[in-house]
């Protein structure tokens, strides 16, 4: 039988920002092989309406081994591997499509949360072993980085073969940090959080921790 594919995907630009540092991690993933495995790399709407279907077409167009899907964590300093993805939908502002979530389930009939099932230790370990900042992390959050680990890992329960699915949070690249404090200064309409909306990471070693995971 044919080599299961890895699926990686990566979140469009949301939230008024021009780049999504998941979204260009993704883009240069795709079509690499790592481990014997090709890596099949797919963008995601920042769109709830979307999901779960799309997890669900996706589990099944590609009947891939593993997922590991990827979003960005404003104001994060290191890469951030969720342990947990949970029923609950509740924006902080709107999605892409203008939908803001209050306080709803992701899936009304589904658990209240499913647990990735990727090596989430091991790969914080190798990940810190090649000197790069990781650490495991137990929520995703309740935005649409968190519907998407709760859809596939969902997804994967109901497909005919095992996927392991999990979710990784990734720091916003250097670039994109320059870019918020010209605006800052500029423009004085974008506050800064506690002074974490500094923290950044170069994309290729973004890049470099998400092959280390597929490596796992
Ligand atoms: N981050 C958001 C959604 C898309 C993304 O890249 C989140 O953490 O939910």
């Amino acid at each position: 039988m044919a080599n299961r594919p890895v699926l990686i995907t990566g979140f469009e630009p949301y939230g008024g920002r021009g780049t999504n540092p998941a979204h260009e991690a993704m883009k240069q993933l795709h079509g690499r092989t790592i481990d014997g495995k090709t890596v099949i790399g797919r963008g995601l709407p920042v769109s709830f309406g979307r999901f779960p279907e799309i997890a669900a077409n996706l589990i099944e167009e590609l009947n891939p081994s593993t997922v590991i899907s990827l979003g960005l964590w404003p104001g994060e300093s290191m890469i951030r591997i969720e342990r947990i993805g949970v029923n609950i939908a509740d924006f902080g502002i709107p999605d892409n499509d203008g939908t803001l979530a209050v306080d709803e389930p992701v899936d009304r009939n589904g658990a209240a949360a499913l647990m990735s099932t990727l090596p989430t230790r091991a790969i914080e370990r190798a990940i810190l072993r090649e000197g790069i900042p990781a650490s495991l992390s137990a929520t995703a959050g309740t935005y649409l980085c968190n519907i998407c680990l709760y859809s596939f890992l969902q997804a994967a329960q109901q497909h005919r073969e095992p996927v392991a699915c999990g979710f990784i949070h990734v720091p916003y690249m250097p670039e994109q940090v320059a870019e918020l404090l010209v605006a800052v200064r500029d423009q004085a309409s974008v506050e800064l959080h506690q002074r974490s909306d500094f923290a950044s990471m170069d994309l290729q070693r973004i890049i470099r921790a998400v092959e280390i995971a597929i490596l796992q």
